[in-house]
């Protein structure tokens, strides 16, 4: 049934849609099936995204009417063989406030914007590829209770422009038992600022929680006192039951509060397998505690690869509006996941008051920033090229191969990706670097693939012949 005589109004303007305020915007990719016009598909995403079904039903009426989302623009060619662009408007009145607090709901949110349209059978690719968020809602969604500043000002740094923070990952990601695995973490804070708990590291049987993170929080102690250096750990506190992530975080704090180091915690929640849910339960329930937005699986949602699911970017923006303090953006082309050196927009759409987003100019109101957290396939090589292509290393940087797989040890793994900050600020070229700093000469010999591939001539200009 083509239903773009209720569910399409093309005269309807961008600009004055975003100055009444009384709408959310998004901008989707969308391919419709074999024999389906582009319009009549676009429609019924726009119905089954709110008023409406595959069929007229006698329920209606004319309050119904009146919060239609509306498709208000479309480019069947945008995408050649990939599908057109169109563009809905969702009616504020749509969404979901909260009974306890009138906050907004991102799980309601996502489940019109990006819910049962997924599933309809006359279209063959519907990606989300932007939106927007009028100002009276941004300013109704939880955002970060904590942000990078509350790290720097543990780390004894600026507040503002308190610049990168050098971070692991615990490598082997399974198979390390307490001892092996609090040992790791001294090997890398000897060295470096941040730890984090890679997604899998819970409380296994072999590695139980109530015995490895007594032995951490004693770690760090050791650690900073020997450095004379403030050092941070992120704690895995997702599960499936909020009781659960609570009990697992006040557990961490505890730990940690024996030695007066409760502020140098931050939770990891898994947030793409557990949903906005658990990212809130983590925010509500622990306001003074950094929130490590880890997202494994979101590729089956966020690849470049799929027809189906949304754009990195608008991953970025959920995240904000749920309260994530920092998230993972991937590497921007330079580490080993997807991505590509264009997706700076990931981190400005996080960190900045306003920006512009691929179709849309977002602004926040105020809203505290997120952390861009750098991870996946990172080492000290490949950071003077991404810092110069992000602008700046205000960021969370976490190399668990970069830093386990230096060739002298962990901690100089740490050092050498603090030296390629401090390289890249200071403009002097990666080799001519190296010949004064050890550990970052060192990590070309680490990482020889990357050397060769980054530095072609560096075996000569250092003198290495192996
Ligand atoms: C990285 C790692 C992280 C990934 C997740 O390990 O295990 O979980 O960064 O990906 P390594 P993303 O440093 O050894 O590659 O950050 O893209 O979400």
């Amino acid at each position: 049934m083509d239903q773009s005589n209720r569910y399409a109004d093309l005269a309807l303007q961008e600009d004055t849609l975003v100055s009444d305020d009384n709408h959310l915007l998004v901008a989707y990719r969308l391919k419709p099936a074999e024999g389906y016009g582009f319009l009549e598909v676009a429609a019924h995403v726009a119905a089954e995204s709110s008023t409406g079904t595959n069929v007229e039903v006698s329920t209606t009426d004319d309050f119904t009417r009146g919060v239609d989302a509306l498709v208000y623009e479309i480019d069947e060619a945008a995408f050649g063989e990939d599908g057109g662009l169109m563009k809905i408007a969702y009616p504020v009145a749509l969404f979901d406030p909260n009974l306890l607090d009138g906050h907004y709901n991102v799980s309601h949110m996502w489940s019109l914007i990006l819910g049962n349209n997924q599933g309809m059978g006359d279209h063959v690719g519907l990606r989300m590829l932007d939106f927007y968020v009028p100002e009276k809602m941004v300013k109704r969604f939880d955002g970060p209770a904590t942000d990078i500043s509350d790290l720097w000002r543990v780390l004894g740094r600026p507040e503002v422009d308190g610049g990168y923070i050098a971070g692991t990952i615990i490598k082997p990601k399974l198979g390390l038992r307490p001892e092996p695995f609090a040992k790791a973490c001294y090997d890398f804070w000897l060295g470096g600022d941040f730890i984090k708990n890679d997604e899998p590291q819970a409380n296994q049987d072999f590695c139980p929680m109530e015995t490895v993170i007594p032995l951490v929080a004693e770690t760090m102690d050791r650690a900073q006192q020997e450095t004379g250096q403030a050092k941070l750990f992120s704690a895995n506190v997702t599960a499936d039951f909020h009781g659960e992530m609570v009990r697992r975080g006040e557990y961490v704090l505890e730990q940690f509060a024996k030695y007066g180091n409760e502020k140098h915690v931050a939770f990891l929640v898994d947030g793409f397998v557990t949903g906005p849910a658990g990212v809130t339960t983590c925010r509500r329930n622990f306001p003074d505690t950094y929130l490590h937005f880890h997202r494994a699986g979101h590729g089956a949602l966020t690849s470049y690869k799929s027809p189906m699911g949304m754009d990195p970017v608008c991953y970025m923006k959920l995240a904000r509006l749920m309260g994530a303090s920092g998230i993972h953006t991937g590497t921007m082309g330079y580490g080993k996941m997807e991505g590509h050196a264009g997706e700076t927009v990931l981190a400005y759409m996080l960190e900045r008051d306003e920006c512009q987003g691929p179709y849309f100019y977002q602004k926040w109101y105020g809203m505290k920033p997120t952390t861009p957290i750098i991870s996946g396939g990172m080492n000290a090589l490949r950071l003077p090229g991404f810092f110069e292509n992000l602008g700046h290393g205000n960021v969370i940087n976490t190399c668990g191969g970069g830093s386990f797989g230096h060739i002298d040890s962990p901690a100089d793994g740490g050092i050498s990706l603090g030296q390629a900050y401090d390289c890249w600020k200071s403009g002097i070229d990666p080799i001519e670097y190296a010949k004064d700093h050890k550990e970052f000469a060192r990590a070309f010999e680490s990482f020889p693939h990357d050397a060769d591939k980054i530095f072609p001539d560096w075996r000569e200009k250092l003198g290495v012949h192996k």
